[in-house]
This record gives structure tokens, sequence and C-alpha cells, in this order.
């Protein structure tokens, strides 16, 4: 606890309160604080690894995690793509990334709640190799709605949106040396189960089932695709970010539903949960670590290889959604020909 000692040094500066108890009191609660708070951020990406001159797609990179993970990949020497819903925010973390030295980024818009809007992304990306996919955007705690295509909006969005994206960039990944595919799903996937026969919960809807199923469907997507692409050089993993401060998932919660409980809860919060900048660590962990090249299908948290739940490693399950996925989106899956890499 080097803290400590470093603050009783501190203290020794001011004589008069030496002999008195109560500040070696204060010290002892201050050291044990900081340290509570430095186990409950996690490890940092033990790393410095980088990927000069590597093409990034990042979803949902306008703010959170997703723009945390982006500045990072970017400061590693990555060419980012942010694929964002907000534009206006997009450009501003693309202006942040451009003013690195060597920073390189651009924005794309791509709306992962309408399977058309990844179509189009898809369809217009002029780029014939992708090496980093990172499958982040995320929707919380959302009151039930279904869009004009006929799915519920944390389905579409966090999982089934991001499984026709993989689709159609897999020619582009499969070109690269070695393309990665990282989905940021969740502790949340543990309390919760696929839904096969009703996968929008029009039966029984909450929104944190909705959530945690389609973060526990990214787990069995990565799994199951792991399998079909063995003999590719392209990888896909999950990672789990961990509780994070400051980002929709906070806000949206119902922790955060009154004046008076976040009051109460904005000390806890600052005690016990990650900063987006921590959230981001593990994904881009599994972004650049060499040595993980032959590691596929895997789930990773605070920087290390886990084991998700139970529901989290059926690999029966995450067979019959991937069929089922692919009849979802199946109409999506055609390309016009005017793309000129196919
Ligand atoms: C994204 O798509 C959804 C559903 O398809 C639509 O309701 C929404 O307006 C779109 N949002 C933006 C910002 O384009
Ligand atoms: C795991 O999935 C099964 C069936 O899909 C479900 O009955 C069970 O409740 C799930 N486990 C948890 C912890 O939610
Ligand atoms: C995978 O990468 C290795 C080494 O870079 C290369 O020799 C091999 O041809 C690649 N395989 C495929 C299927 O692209
Ligand atoms: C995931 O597994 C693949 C191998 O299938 C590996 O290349 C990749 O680096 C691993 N980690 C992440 C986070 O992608």
């Amino acid at each position: 606890m080097d803290q400590l000692e470093d603050f009783q040094k501190v203290l020794q500066d001011f004589s008069p309160l030496l002999n008195s108890y109560w500040a070696y009191a204060v010290g002892a609660v201050l050291g044990i604080l900081t340290f509570i708070r430095s186990y409950m951020a996690g490890p940092n990406c033990p790393n410095e690894e980088r990927i000069d001159g590597k093409i990034v797609i990042i979803t949902g990179s306008s703010s959170g995690i997703g723009k945390e993970t982006a500045l990072e990949l970017a400061r590693r020497g990555g060419h980012i793509i942010l694929a964002v819903r907000n534009e206006e925010t997009g450009k501003k973390v693309a202006e942040e990334i451009n003013t690195m030295p060597d920073g390189k980024a651009e924005v794309k818009y791509l709306n992962l709640s309408s399977l058309k809007s990844v179509q189009q992304f898809a369809q217009k990306l002029e780029i014939n190799e992708v090496d980093i996919l990172v499958n982040n955007a995320g929707m919380v705690f959302h009151p039930y709605e279904k869009t004009k295509e006929g799915f519920e909006m944390h389905f579409v969005s966090n999982y089934l949106g991001h499984l026709l994206l993989t689709l159609l960039l897999l020619p582009k990944l499969k070109a690269a040396k070695q393309g990665r595919i990282i989905n940021v799903a969740g502790q949340a996937h543990a309390v919760s189960s696929i839904h096969l026969e009703d996968m929008n919960l029009e039966k029984d809807y909450t929104a944190r089932e909705a959530f945690g199923q389609s973060k526990l469907a990214l787990i069995l997507m990565a799994r199951h695709m792991s399998q079909i692409l063995k003999e590719t050089n392209v990888t896909i993993n999950a990672t789990n970010p961990g509780l994070v401060r400051g980002t929709n998932h906070m806000r949206r919660s119902p922790i955060s539903s009154t004046y008076i409980i976040k009051l109460i809860m904005q000390p806890w919060m600052w005690l016990l949960l990650k900063n987006p900048a921590q959230g981001a660590q593990t994904t881009v962990y599994a972004a650049v670590t060499k040595e993980l090249e032959h590691y596929s299908g895997k789930y990773f948290s605070d920087c290390e290889l886990k084991k998700p739940s139970e529901n989290g490693t059926d690999d029966i399950m995450a067979e019959k959604l991937y069929t089922k996925s692919i009849s979802l989106v199946k109409s999506f899956m055609v390309l016009r020909c005017t793309d000129s890499t196919s």
C-alpha cells in the first residue's frame, strides 16, 4: 500500500498533527479507499503492442467505452473507422484522433437497429481489408419497442445488427493478414437465456432480460462463428468491459432515476465502478495482443481468459441461435455487384 506510506510522509510535514491518532486513522481510511478503487478498476491492457496501419472498425464509438477503445487503438497506430449513429459526436472523436501524431480516423453512418442501414454501411465501405472489427455498440434498458423491420430494440441493435455486419464484412476480414472480430458482451449474459421461440420477448418483456439475452447472444455468436472460421485466419472472441460509470448503461439504469438516489449512489459509483477508459482495456487487449492469435470463440474479462456462465458455453444453443439468426438476416445479406471488392 504505497499510497498509504506516501500519505503518511505528507502528514509528517504537518508536525502538529503527527502525534494525533486521527491523522493515522484518516490516512488508513484513504489508503483503503484507494486500494478498493484501484482493485475495482481492473488491470490495464498489459502490453504496448502496436497495430500500425491496421484498419479498425468500431461500432458505437462516439461516446463511452467505444470512444475510449477508439482513442487507445488510434494511439497504437490503428486507422479507425468510427461506425456511429450520431455523426455529429462521431466527428468530434475523429477530430480528437486526427490531431494525435499519426492519428487517423473517419466517421461513417451506421444505425444498428436497422438491418437496411447495416447493409448500406457495408455496401459503401470502400476498402478491401478490415483487420479489426469491434462490435461494441449497445442499447441499454430501453422500453419495449419494435423496429419497422420487426425486431425488438436490444435484440437487433446489440446482436442481430452486429451479426449481419460481421457476415457482410467477412470477405474483407478474410482478406486481412489476421482479421479479428471482438464482440463486446458483458456480465449481464450470466443471468439470462436465449428465447429462441420469442426472440423479441413479446410474451414477457423486461429491459433487463432483453439486454442480457443480447449479450449472451454475442458470446454464443463468437463461440459458433469461431468454429465456422476455423480454417481461416479470422478469429472471433467476446469481451467483458465490466461495470462502467458515465455511460448510457448507468444513465438509463434504475439507479439513476431520481436526483436523491443519484446523490446517494455517486460516491459508491466513484469507488466501485470503472471509468470508460478502464472499461475499454479488455477490448484493447483482445484487439492488439499478438499471442492471442490462435484463441477463438473465447471470453475475456479483466484482460484475462475467463469462462462465461453456463449458458454462455452451450454449443447446441449457439448453433440453433446462429441458424435462426441467419434466417432473420438472410434477405439483407446480398450486396449489389457495384461493390468492386467482391
Ligand atoms: C435508426 O433506426 C431506427 C429503427 O430502424 C429508427 O427508428 C431511428 O430513427 C434511426 N435513428 C437514426 C439516428 O437514424
Ligand atoms: C440458461 O438457459 C436456460 C434455458 O434457455 C434457462 O432456463 C436458464 O434460466 C438460463 N440460466 C440463467 C442463469 O438464466
Ligand atoms: C493465414 O496466414 C498465414 C500466415 O500469414 C498464411 O500463410 C496463410 O496462407 C493464411 N491462410 C489463409 C486461409 O488465409
Ligand atoms: C480471440 O481468438 C482469436 C483466435 O480465434 C484470436 O486471434 C484473438 O486474438 C483472440 N482474442 C481476441 C480478443 O480477439
